[in-house]
């Protein structure tokens, strides 16, 4: 078995940590979700955890990210707002010696730069939102409207590469207009607003496909405010797995979610704890699970397993 030493030497070492989380902001309720679980495994693990809310601005994070240089923590956990724009403040934490792992986004820069990325596949997520909707409409002619995610975000570029990957060979299916909604509600609202004035009220419109759950949430409202039925007169497909989209399913209002965990954090300090204790270098890729949700698969089950999850 481990020696006493040994087990005093990792927990006292795991007491001690420190680590700096340089998170985006609050824009979805995944997102919240994420930072929630992410102070609970922190906790779990009596890790210290400074926590800097960027407020959706990528300066700000490089702000925090300096910060917790400053102040020499451990380890620096972040969530990446854009791809770009990273090797100057990520080259000072390696100059540092400051492990740093990515969480639920990926970035453009030499992957030496980051111990670990934890995150989904997300051109796969947009494959399954898209494999479901070739399934759903058949060799029916189907007018997609596309909310999508953050600019210049690596969800934003992978969903949309993986639903066109789906429906690409399927020329019945169609999108026909395409812009962001930040990820959030009120611009998901908006631009959804916007998306059924220009196609006179929607009728001609077959299906909403964002790339989160809120900005579907909001396009269901805009639907629901130009008197179509959304489940139906429009199909609404989304990733996240959030409990209000399983609401929504629930009343009929969204047809298709593929689930995220927010729980990017428990395999992020598992990684950090290996690594730190005895130099094991983790897969540059964790890769977390996308499964489809539908109606058929107890919504209502399912929102109440998630309240248990940090949501
Ligand atoms: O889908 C969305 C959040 O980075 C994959 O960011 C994450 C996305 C998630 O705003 O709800």
């Amino acid at each position: 078995g481990v020696s006493m030493t040994a087990l005093a030497c990792s927990s006292a070492m795991a007491a001690n940590l420190t680590v700096g989380f340089s998170q985006i902001g609050s824009e979805s309720g995944w997102r919240a979700a994420e930072t929630s679980v992410t102070k609970m495994e922190a906790e779990k693990r009596k890790i210290t955890l400074k926590f800097a809310d960027a407020q959706q601005k990528q300066e700000n994070q490089i702000k925090a990210i300096r910060g917790f240089i400053a102040q020499g923590v451990d380890a620096i956990l972040v969530a990446p707002v854009v791809a770009t724009g990273w090797e100057d403040v990520l080259t000072e934490a390696k100059e540092a010696k400051i492990p740093v792992i990515l969480l639920d986004r990926g970035i453009d820069a030499p992957q030496d730069l980051y111990l670990t990325s934890v995150a989904s596949d997300q051109v796969k997520e947009g494959k399954v939102a898209g494999d479901w909707l070739v399934k759903s409409v058949g060799d029916k002619p189907c007018k997609v409207v596309e909310l999508q995610g953050t600019v210049g975000s690596t969800p934003a570029i992978n969903r949309k590469k993986g639903f066109e990957d789906a429906i690409k060979g399927h020329s019945n299916i169609s999108i026909i207009r395409s812009q962001t909604g930040d990820f959030t509600r009120a611009k998901g609202k908006e631009v959804m607003e916007g998306f059924l004035k220009a196609e006179n009220g929607g009728k001609d419109i077959c299906a909403m496909y964002a790339h989160n759950d809120d900005m579907a949430v909001g396009g269901i409202q805009a639907i629901k405010d130009a008197g179509l039925k959304p489940g139906k007169d429009i199909k609404v497909v989304s990733i996240d797995g959030v409990p209000d989209i399983f609401q929504a399913m629930m009343a009929g209002e969204s047809n298709a979610s593929v689930e995220l965990t927010p729980n990017m954090a428990g395999p992020a300090f598992d990684a950090l704890a290996a690594y730190l204790k005895d130099g094991k270098k983790p897969e540059k890729f964790i890769i977390t699970e996308s499964k489809l949700y539908t109606p058929a698969d107890d919504p209502k089950g399912e929102y109440e397993r998630r309240k248990g999850l940090g949501y």
